[in-house]
Formats: C-alpha cells, sequence, structure tokens
C-alpha cells in the first residue's frame, strides 16, 4: 500500500486533492466520455500551427480549437457539440467547494465548456497557458487512468521556475486566482499505472471545465 497523498499548493490559487473522485465516480465519467467520442463531434487531435496535437480531445458546451471557442466544430465537421451537462456544473462548485472557495465564489462559479482529454502512453502536452476564455475563473481539472508527470510553471515564460506534479486517477487541481494564467503542460504518461476499477485500462483522460466568459 502506498502513504496516502495530502493536498499541494503549487502556487496560490492552485491546489491539489489526490483521490478525490472514487473509483465508481471515475468509471461513471469513463462511461459518459466514451459516449461523448461517439459524437456528433467525434474526438479528434487538434492542429496547431499545421501540427496535430498528441492529445485528442472532446468538447462539451464549447468546441476549442487552437485559439478560439465556438459552438460548432468548424476544423472538424461543422457539428454543434454536445449540451455542457448539468451535473457536471454541480460536480465543478463541488471542486471549488472542496478547495477552499468562498461561498460566492461557488455559487458564481457556472462552467459552460469542458475539453475532454485522451492520452495515450506516447502524449504530451507542451507547456502552455489557458487564455482563450474571457473569464478569469478557475479551472477545474480531473484524471482518470494512468498517472502523468504534470508541470506546473510560472505566469511569466515556459521555464523555471516550475514544480512537478504527479496527476493519478481521481484527482483533482483547481487553477485559479493568481495561478490561473501560469504556464502547465504534461511532460510525460506513466503506463500501467491506472489503478484496476477506474473504468480505463490504459492511457489517461483529463478533463477541464472552464468558463468561457462568451455568450450566444
Ligand atoms: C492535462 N491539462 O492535465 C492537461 N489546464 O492533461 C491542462 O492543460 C490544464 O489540467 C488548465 C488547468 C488544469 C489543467
Ligand atoms: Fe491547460
Amino acid at each position: 500500500m502506498e502513504a496516502p497523498r495530502g493536498p499541494e499548493r503549487p502556487g496560490p490559487g492552485a491546489v491539489l486533492l489526490p483521490g478525490w473522485l472514487t473509483l465508481d465516480q471515475q468509471q461513471w465519467i469513463v462511461a459518459r466520455f466514451r459516449e461523448w467520442t461517439a459524437g456528433p463531434v467525434p474526438i479528434r487531435a487538434a492542429k496547431v500551427r499545421g501540427h496535430e496535437m498528441s492529445v485528442r480531445t472532446v468538447c462539451l458546451g464549447w468546441h476549442w480549437q487552437p485559439y478560439r471557442y465556438t459552438r460548432e466544430a468548424t476544423d472538424v465537421n461543422g457539428e454543434r457539440v454536445l449540451p455542457f451537462p448539468d451535473w457536471m456544473v454541480r460536480l465543478g462548485r463541488r471542486a471549488l467547494a472542496d478547495t477552499g472557495h468562498s461561498d460566492e465564489q461557488v455559487a458564481a462559479y457556472t462552467p459552460d465548456t469542458a475539453l475532454a482529454n485522451f492520452y495515450d502512453d506516447a502524449a504530451r502536452m507542451g507547456m502552455h497557458q489557458d487564455r482563450d476564455e474571457k473569464s478569469l475563473a478557475p479551472i477545474v481539472s480531473l484524471s482518470i487512468g494512468d498517472t502523468c508527470t504534470f508541470r506546473f510553471g510560472n505566469t511569466e515564460n515556459r521555464g523555471r521556475p516550475y514544480t512537478d506534479l504527479s496527476l493519478r486517477s481521481g484527482d483533482l487541481f483547481v487553477f485559479g486566482g493568481a495561478s490561473r494564467l501560469a504556464y502547465h503542460g504534461v511532460t510525460r504518461v506513466h503506463p500501467s499505472t491506472a489503478p484496476e476499477g477506474c473504468g480505463l485500462d490504459s492511457g489517461r483522460i483529463n478533463i477541464t471545465m472552464r468558463m468561457t466568459g462568451l455568450s450566444g
């Protein structure tokens, strides 16, 4: 048995809560993920300046493409993305409550887009800022499946200082406040680390819910 892990705060407004989702919840979310990938907009590798990302993404609420949000997946098949589910709004609020946000912040949190990413063993995500949203409300991130090394950096550039964290199946990571525009990325995925019963045999799912601040 591994030692239980406690909360980590790699920066102001950034909180990692290990083991936040139960295995049953993880399994249920993986089943929803499989439904999302079935369409109307299939999961796809977004193209950044002509190069396909190694991560594949399916979106809810708003469709993300580098570097904007649209209701229709104009870079895939033109279909409108699935609506943002109410259960995910409730989950997002619970995530903020459990990471010490105020009642006002919790009540005001109405995420309207989710990016659901799938990583195979070889997938990575380069250091980036999440700045396509007009709102600076926190981002709520959920990890399921294989463990990854998540690099949490600074708000100035892609380099040091940064902190390497392990994001494991069931972990919650909230990214807000003064850390909202911190650079971050996934340096590697660790094969065969997904726990029995999480719903995924191999690979990693990461779901980030966000408030776009867009209307329409
Ligand atoms: C990932 N996540 O964990 C990629 N962004 O696979 C992100 O890029 C991310 O986890 C903003 C906030 C939390 C995140
Ligand atoms: Fe990000």
